[in-house]
Order: structure tokens, then sequence, then C-alpha cells
């Protein structure tokens, strides 16, 4: 925490976006001493012929602005081109242990990697390493290894199609499906759970859409902080009168009032555009209830003679609509109001405006994917568009809102830990190998792989990973015992200072700045939340002559490993035209003629077979699956019980921390706090600025508990409490995750409000 500036609690009055996100990316640049560049970097964002923002996964519009950048696309920005510098006098300075103590912002402040270093365990210290020393470690290391099966090959969702391909090549060669990523934390639960719906475990919509939706539901999404360029669409949508449906625990700011800080006019007058035009508080988990509620009310509708099932479509493209009809109507409006927390009205007046639209879009985010029952709880979401028809028309579709700016390409090209077997046999074809079957681990399997030491490597191509994933202290010491980590990063993170025996950290040329190998410069390519592949040029210098490009690094550790791959690796680390061949060999459905097509500025748009009303399912029809009951998470029995959400705040990536503000949700130089509704504060006996310990309810013995956290009065749904994420990782336990896709729980840990032993930061209330 920043000792300098007091910490403040000031509810924010003003509509989100405006001169407020103006002064924050005027703000950024300065404290990143890059007014200029950044500036300049800005002009080239999200351009064609230009790099793709580093931020977010939302797409380019077709046709829109000069500038096309967002506050938090600018942070991420000016956090890359930073000028500070970790340098080998900074790892002379320090040893590991005391930069444990640092603060994950503090690690970030420090700028970016400059050259490789190797963990020196006599000093205690990173110390400097040639590229060529670093590689023949890995080899090495993985070399020793009984199998191959005891390496984990992490992903985080930065990377860029050639390379997650070849990286996803490389580790198949090598011997193992072990593909912990992101994802598994993330949007898993689309890539497993729609896919029995709708045959494709990815969205269906594409931007125009936004312009001929009759209705758009956000759920789960903080829209204005996490994917702030989708702001411009839902104004747009406003401004035509179309209703855009919020639901969520917290009155999210932005998705109440925005002002478009690329709107002269609405800046100049202070105007703003008030986005929902309903807001739907549904308890933590609730959002199953509601989604049943709406189709009940749908399903009545239609026993009294109104036509609002799109019976043709229904016929023609799918199966179990019988099923689901029972299901629903054998939940009863006291049990969907009571586990939602909404009114039987205000769920009548939502499936109102459902049933009036003719194309509905629904977005939605962590809130919905991080349940226990996260994936089958999206196919409820499929269910309820398939029953209007809401697919393979304009104006109409399922909008997963991705996270990291290319985690849905990396799952397109590879990075699977159960990968199908025809994708396993174009590999064999394609290169020669023959690729393991079994299934690899993901992210929580990966930690149980180490926990029980069978895992001896570990290697994370970009993230942070051990700040990502739950249970922090259990996962810390699970990451002690291996004998090799290896951090790909641009900046210093935790993920360096929780280390293996053997320990390497490895500095990449980021995406904003130019690659350039012997063959000249090369340009990778993103896949965006909606299936848009488009090149991103890097536009500035690298940040030193020694940090290499991310793919680069994939060929020399395969070198280094398999000295008789017949692999060309030597010839994709210098070109990357042949990386994008072999792509289009591995998925000429979706890839063919890339290296051709890619020279289109737009770039290319992946086919999305419901978009024609094709079903890659089992029996070739989209499916109403049903998910029995109204909980998406196992009741707890004690009325002391509150559901967590852990969040993201509008200065963060993930774990990375740009300031300690959140300045949409008031909060000023703080993260330990804790978002409680008056009412469940009352019940507890604690007043606004009260400090308390949360404690989880699990039963496998482990404690888990955070104190020091600050409560604040804040208008959540009832039995809801929020804090942010990483901070609160601690009390999520390694096993309270969803079946299906493996994701963990993380907006529903169940918790309880302890004493507080420690002393927290002194906050300011304001009135
Ligand atoms: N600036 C910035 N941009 C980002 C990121 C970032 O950290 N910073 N992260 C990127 C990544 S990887 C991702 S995945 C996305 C994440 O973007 P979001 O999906 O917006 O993620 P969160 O902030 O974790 O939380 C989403 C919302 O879920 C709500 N919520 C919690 N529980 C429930 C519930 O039970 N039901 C409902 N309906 N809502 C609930 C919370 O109140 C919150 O508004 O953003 C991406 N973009
Ligand atoms: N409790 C809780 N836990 C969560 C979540 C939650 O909502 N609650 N959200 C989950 C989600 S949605 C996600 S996606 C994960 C995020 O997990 P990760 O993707 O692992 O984490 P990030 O914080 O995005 O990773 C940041 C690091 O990536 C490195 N980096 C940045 N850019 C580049 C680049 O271009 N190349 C390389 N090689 N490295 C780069 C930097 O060194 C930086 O420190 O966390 C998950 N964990
Ligand atoms: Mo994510």
């Amino acid at each position: 925490m920043s000792k300098e500036k007091p910490s403040e609690f000031k509810p924010y009055h003003h509509p989100a976006g405006g001169w407020g996100a103006a002064g924050a990316t005027a703000k950024v640049l300065m404290e990143q001493s890059v007014l200029v560049k950044g500036s300049r970097g800005l002009l080239a964002m999200n351009q064609p012929g230009g790099f793709k923002c580093p931020s977010c996964a939302f797409p380019d519009p077709d046709h829109r602005k000069t500038l096309e950048f967002c506050e938090n696309g600018a942070k991420a920005l000016a956090h890359e081109a930073t000028k500070a510098r970790v340098t080998r006098e900074f790892f002379a300075k320090y040893t590991v242990t005391e930069l444990m103590e640092k603060s994950d912002y503090w690690l970030e402040m420090q700028g970016r990697l400059t050259e490789p270093m190797r963990y020196d365990a006599a000093t205690d210290k990173y110390v400097p390493v040639a590229w060529d020393d670093a590689f023949a470690m890995i080899g090495r290391h993985l070399q020793a290894l009984d199998s191959p099966h005891q390496a984990e090959f992490y992903t985080s969702g930065r990377t860029a199609n050639e390379t997650a391909f070849l990286y996803s090549i490389f580790v198949r060669e090598f011997g193992t499906n072990n593909f912990p990523d992101c994802s598994n934390m993330c949007h898993e639960p689309t890539s497993r759970g729609l896919p029995a719906s709708i045959g494709i475990g990815k969205g269906t919509i594409v931007m125009s859409d936004f312009d001929h939706a009759e209705a758009i539901f956000v759920i789960g999404q903080n829209t204005g902080t996490n994917s702030p360029r989708m702001m411009t669409n839902l104004v747009e949508a406003r401004k035509r009168g179309v209703p855009i449906v919020l639901i969520n625990p917290m009155p999210e700011r932005a998705l109440i009032r925005f002002t478009e800080p690329q709107d002269v006019l609405q800046m100049a007058t202070f105007g703003s555009t008030p986005i929902s035009s309903e807001f739907v508080h549904v308890r933590i988990g609730g959002d199953l209830a509601i989604f049943k509620g709406m189709m009940r009310a749908l399903f009545e509708a239609e026993e009294q003679g109104e036509r609002v099932l799109d019976m043709a479509f229904i016929q023609q493209h799918t199966a179990g609509l019988d099923a689901l009809r029972d299901d629903v109507m054998g939940c009863s409006w006291a049990d969907i109001t009571r586990i939602s927390g909404v009114s039987e009205e205000q769920i009548r007046r939502i499936a109102g405006i459902y049933k009036q639209s003719r194309a509905t879009i629904i977005c939605y985010g962590m809130g919905l994917t991080q349940h226990q029952e996260g994936s089958r709880l999206l196919q409820q979401v499929a269910n309820l568009l398939l029953l209007r028809g809401n697919f393979g028309k304009p104006g109409a579709g399922i909008a997963p809102i991705r996270g990291h700016s290319n985690v849905q390409g990396d799952r397109t090209v590879g990075i699977d830990e159960k990968p199908t077997q025809r994708y396993l046999d174009r590999v064999r074809d394609a290169f020669g190998f023959e690729p393991p079957r079994a299934h690899g681990h993901h992210v929580l399997e990966a930690l149980e792989a180490m926990e029980a030491g069978t895992a001896k490597v570990f290697i994370g191509m970009g993230g942070n990973f051990i700040r990502a994933v739950p249970d922090t202290d259990r996962s810390y010491e699970a990451m002690r015992k291996l004998n090799l980590t290896v951090g790909i990063a641009t900046k210093l993170n935790r993920g360096h200072l929780v280390h293996g025996r053997d320990a390497l950290v490895l500095p990449v040329v980021a995406r904003s700045e130019i690659i350039r190998t012997e063959a000249g410069e090369q340009f990778v390519t993103i896949e965006d939340a909606m299936a848009n592949v488009t090149a991103s040029r890097g536009v500035f210098e690298p940040v030193t002559e020694h940090v290499r490009p991310e793919t680069e690094i994939v060929c020399r550790m395969a070198m280094a490993t398999l000295p008789h791959s017949k692999t060309p690796w030597a010839r994709y680390m210098v070109d990357y035209t042949p990386i994008r061949d072999k792509i289009a060999e591995v998925y000429p459905e979706i890839y063919s003629d890339f290296s051709e097509k890619i020279k289109n500025p737009k770039g290319i748009h992946l086919d999305i077979p419901p978009r024609r009303l094709v079903w890659q399912t089992p029996n070739g029809k989209a499916n109403f699956l049903v998910l029995p009951g109204l909980e998406v998470n196992v009741p707890v029995e004690d009325s002391a019980m509150l559901r967590l959400a852990t969040i993201r705040s509008h200065d963060q990536y993930n774990t990375t921390i740009y300031s300690n503000s959140d300045r949409y949700r008031g909060v000023y130089n703080n993260r330990l706090v804790i978002f409680m509704n008056k009412e469940d504060m009352k019940d507890r006996g604690l007043e606004n600025g009260a400090v308390i310990g949360l404690e989880t309810y699990s039963d496998d013995g482990f404690r888990r508990y955070v104190d020091g956290l600050t409560v604040i009065d804040y208008p959540m749904s009832r039995g809801a409490i929020a804090g942010y994420y990483p901070e609160l990782n601690p009390l999520l336990p390694l096993d309270y995750f969803d079946e299906i896709s493996g994701t963990p729980a993380a907006k529903s840990i169940p918790v309880k409000v302890v004493e507080s032993f420690a002393s927290a930061v002194p906050i300011r209330i304001a009135g």
C-alpha cells in the first residue's frame, strides 16, 4: 500500500468515462515518463499497419474514430512502453527474499526486464546469464525428466498465434499435453460448456450485430473497466433506444451512466448517456434462477397462447425442448425469487424486454463463468437465446467478453490440455511425429502435480501463474518444490520470486515493439473475442538489444531440448510466414490461405458455424441442456455465510497493479477493502470503515484466512460481498471449482466475517 497517499472512500457521482478517463490517460503516460512516445504509440494502436492493444480482447470497429483506444488500453501501453528498467544492477541490489517483501504494485513499477537472469542460490539473487546458457539449462532439465508429463507449460493470453502454435508443437513433440492456460481460470466454461449446446466454444456475434440488436443483456461483466471500448457500442445502442439489461450484484458505475471520452460534444457539454435501462441486483450465483424465471415466463406466455417461442427455429435446429420445459416449469416462483434475490415482477419485466426483441445479444464475463457450475450455467444462457432463435441473424447471439487480447487465439491454435484426436492426427501429418494422445493438465491439475512432487519443471509463457491461481499459500509451497521455473515475461512479477531450485527470467520483445530477425521485420497475428484475426506490428524499438521475441524463445527451447527434431525450428525463428503456412495445414477449415489472406489489413473472420445455423454437435442440432435446480454453487447452511466475489479494480490488469485506487467505485489508495451491503453490515454489528478478517468455509483441513480488511458500505445485493483479486486469492480453495472446465469459482467463495488481529490502512470515509 502506498504510504504517502491517504486511503479514502468517496463515492463517485460522475458518469464514467469522460474527463475522468481523459485525465487518467494523460496521468499514466506522465507517470511512466512516456508522454511523447506513448502518444505516438496510441496513434498506432488498433490501426491497420499498427499493433493490437495488449489489454483486452474486444475487437476493433469496422468504421469508427481515428483513435481507437481507451483509458485502460493507454495504461497497458504506458506500462509496457515505460522508461523504468529492471537491470542487472537492480537484481544485484536485492535478494529474492527482500523482493518478496515488496508489493505487486512496487514490482510492476520497477519497469521492463532487460536481460536474461538466472537464480543463484548461494547469494539468493538473480544474476545475469547468457541466452545460450539459459536455453541449455532448460534443455538439460527437460531431458533429465523420467517422463515428459513431469513438465508444465503455462500460457497467458497475450501470446500471439504464431508463438502459441509453435509452443504447442514443441511441447507435443517433447511428449505431453500439459498446457495449463490462463483461460482455465477465465473463459474455460465458455470453451467447455458451449460446444454441447451450440457446437462451438466461442461467441457468435460480430461487431455489426450491436447495430442491429433490439435488446442487449450485460451479465456479470464490468464493461467500463475491463472492455471499455465496448462502451461505445452500448452508448450507440442506447441512443437508438435499445434496452440494455444489466445483471450484477454491484451497480457498476459505467454501466449506469457513461460519457464517451472521444465524443467531443458530450465532453464539452459534460453530457452523458444513461446505459442500463434495467438494473437487476442479483445475488451472487443467482443468475441461474433469473434465467429459469425468464424461461418460465416465456413458457407461461406460450401456454396462454402468446407466440413467444420461435417454433420454426426450434423444430428445425434444436433438440431437447420438452426436457427443458419440464425442468423450468418445475421451479417455483417462490424459489426463483428467493435464490436470485430479485422480484418476480422484475424478472417478468426483463422477460418482457426479451420477448419483444427480435434480435438479442447476451454478453457475459467472469460473473457467470467463475462459479461451481459455470459451464452448465452458460448452457442456460444458450437455452434462453435458442428459445427465440437468436442465432444466425443480424443483431443476435451469445457474446462471451474475453479477457486477454489473444486468449481466444491461443486456444484456436492448439493451447489445449484436452486436444481432439482429429487435431492430433493433423499435427502428426503436418510435422511427422506422433503427438501424445492422453489428456494433459489444466491449471489446477498442474498445481496438484506440483504439490504431489510429480511435476518438476514449470515454464510460464507470459502471465503471472502463481498470483493468478487459488490458494496462495498452498500454491507457493507447491511451486517451490520444483526443480526449474522459467518466467518468460516483459515485467518482473511475483512468479519470478516464488521459484524452483533453479530459476530463469527471460525478457521478451513486447507487443508494441518491432520484431526484427535475420529475415527482416516480422509481424504476428491476434484473434479477438469475435474471431477476427488481424496482424499486429509493433512500432517502438525493443526495450534493449538483449530482449528476444517470444517466438525465438520457443524455437530455441525446442532446439535445446529436442536435438534430433525434424521440425525446422531455426527457420521458424526468423521467418513467421512458414509458421502461418503450417497453421493453415493443421486448421484448413478456418485458416486456409492464411499467409495470403492476412495481407488484407482488415484481417480474416474465422468461421463461426452457428452464424450459418450449422451445429457441430454429435446430433447436428443445437441442444437445450438441463441444469437441474436453481443453485450454481453448493449451498452452505449458515446464516453467517457471505458469498465473496474476487474482482478487478479500475486500475489493475489482472495481477498487474497500476495504482491502489478504483475510481468508479470511489476507493483511493487502498486495495484491502470489502464492499458490503448496509444490512449485512448491520447484522454483523459493523460500521462503515470497520476492520475485519474473512475466513473461508472449507472442510479439507486447511484454514483460509485474510486479515486487516476494511469494510465499505456499498450497494451490494444481500449476502454478496466483493474485494480485490489477487490479494484475496488465499481465500479461494484449490478444490472449489467448476467440474466441467476446472475453472476456480472465484466469484462465489463462501466466507464469514471474523475478528481482525491486524492493523489496517486507516481509511477516510467521505460523507
Ligand atoms: N483494465 C482491465 N481490463 C481487463 C482486465 C483487467 O484486469 N483490467 N482483465 C482481462 C481479463 S483476463 C478478463 S477475463 C476480463 C474480466 O472482466 P470481467 O468479466 O468484467 O471481470 P471481473 O472484474 O472479475 O468481474 C466481473 C463482474 O462480475 C460481477 N459478479 C460477481 N459475481 C457475480 C454473479 O454471481 N452474477 C453476476 N451476474 N455478476 C457477478 C462483479 O460484480 C463484476 O462486475 O477483463 C479483461 N480486461
Ligand atoms: N481470485 C481470482 N483469481 C483470478 C481471477 C479472478 O477474477 N479472481 N481471474 C482469472 C483470470 S480471468 C485470468 S485471465 C488469470 C490471469 O492470469 P495471467 O494471465 O497469468 O496473469 P497476468 O496478470 O495477466 O500476467 C501479467 C504478467 O504477464 C507478463 N506479460 C505482459 N505482457 C507480456 C507479453 O507480451 N509477453 C510475455 N511473455 N509476458 C507478458 C508480465 O510480466 C506481467 O507481470 O487470473 C485468474 N485468477
Ligand atoms: Mo481472464
